[in-house]
């Protein structure tokens, strides 16, 4: 499938033509461009932003392009160092100028900006290329479209209005975009558009067994006994129908795993075979729990995540706290339990453990 076809499958970019002629805009009257995603980047927010830059790069070679990361200090996390043009991001910290344009990709809000929070509030304008669920609008252009199953099909979709070509790294790293955001396309979100927009990627170029090779094929062995502490303490109840299991700070001195390997053990605990809904709980520097909420069918997690302070999808959902891994789940398990069982949540101790 080539782009025209991919245009014609998103012929309004399902509704959002406007606001990426609002996109091109911004951009046309920007030399200085900071793209951004969230704090802790996953593949899409680092196969979206990549993706993004290098089109604009393509499309506008004039304009001086910037990706950075969200937190100072981090790399980016070694199983998608092979996405073209991951060497070259910035850190908040080390970067000093004041952009024209600092677009936010794959983040709903600026509390998850983290470091570079800064450097959107000093730049002259802001947009947002996102599918998470709209919270308040923070942006000039604010492009949240929640039916796109990763950010980077809207940039898929951004490269098809503007009639650029994709090279073969542009869909490298979009293709990772929607791999990593799909589950490998097994989560409720993989529609016909999500196959259709790889279907234009690997035609231009990207290589599925080269991505998954790298994402998932790639774990260190001191990461996999992480895994099998974490498979060890996986624990149900409600009938099965709840399913959660955590990762202490000493699990990853004892084990060497490395707090950046650690995103895609909340997809252990969503294999338990009956679990509609999933927590994992995820001890980090600072005394702070990290949650991760996973529905595997009808259960929306979404008002739970916001209700700890957090947000994101009905199936896919993250918040952070203070307090023990037994304070968190006193809080949240109760709260899973009334939402597949249809009841009211005790929210008693929330505002303590919120952030
Ligand atoms: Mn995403």
């Amino acid at each position: 499938m080539n782009l025209d076809c991919l245009a014609q499958r998103l012929p309004d970019g399902a509704g959002q033509g406007e606001l990426l002629d609002a996109l091109t805009r911004l951009i046309e009257d920007a030399d200085e461009i900071v793209v951004c995603a969230h704090t802790n980047p996953d593949g899409d927010a680092l196969g979206s932003g990549l993706g993004l830059s290098q089109l604009i790069e393509a499309r506008w070679p004039d304009k001086h392009v910037v990706n950075m990361l969200a937190d100072n200090g981090i790399e980016v996390p070694r199983i998608y160092a092979f996405l073209p043009g991951a060497d070259g991001f910035v850190h908040p910290d080390g970067y000093r100028f004041i952009p024209d344009l600092f677009i936010c990709v794959d983040l709903p809000s600026a509390d998850r900006l983290g470091n570079a929070r800064g450097v959107m509030e000093r730049s002259h304008a802001t947009a947002v290329v996102d599918h998470h669920p709209a919270e308040l609008p923070f942006a000039d252009v604010q492009l949240n479209r929640t039916s796109a199953a990763a950010a980077g099909v809207l940039v898929a979709e951004y490269a098809a209005r503007l009639g650029v070509p994709l090279t073969s790294a542009m869909a490298t790293n979009l293709l990772c975009a929607l791999v990593t955001d799909t589950g490998r396309f097994q989560y409720q979100n993989a529609d016909p558009e999500a196959f259709a927009v790889a279907s234009a990627l690997v035609d231009a170029g990207a290589n599925p067994a080269d991505v998954a090779l790298h994402v998932y094929q790639s774990f260190r062995q001191e990461y996999l006994h992480l895994q099998a502490l974490v498979l060890g303490r996986v624990t149900t109840f409600d009938r099965g129908r709840i399913a959660y299991s955590y990762c202490q700070l000493s699990d990853l001195q004892r084990t060497g795993a490395r707090q950046d390997e650690c995103d895609g053990l909340v997809d252990i605990v969503r294999t338990v075979d009956g679990a509609e809904v999933c927590l994992f709980l995820k001890e980090t520097e600072g005394g702070k729990i990290r949650g991760n909420l996973r529905s595997k069918g009808v259960h929306d997690v979404s008002g739970i995540a916001h209700a700890m302070g957090g947000g994101g999808h009905r199936a896919a959902a993250g918040f952070s706290a203070t307090g023990s891994i037994d304070e968190v789940l006193d809080v949240v398990l109760p709260m899973l339990r009334a939402l597949v069982d249809g009841g009211p949540a005790d929210t008693t101790f929330m505002k303590a453990l919120r952030v």
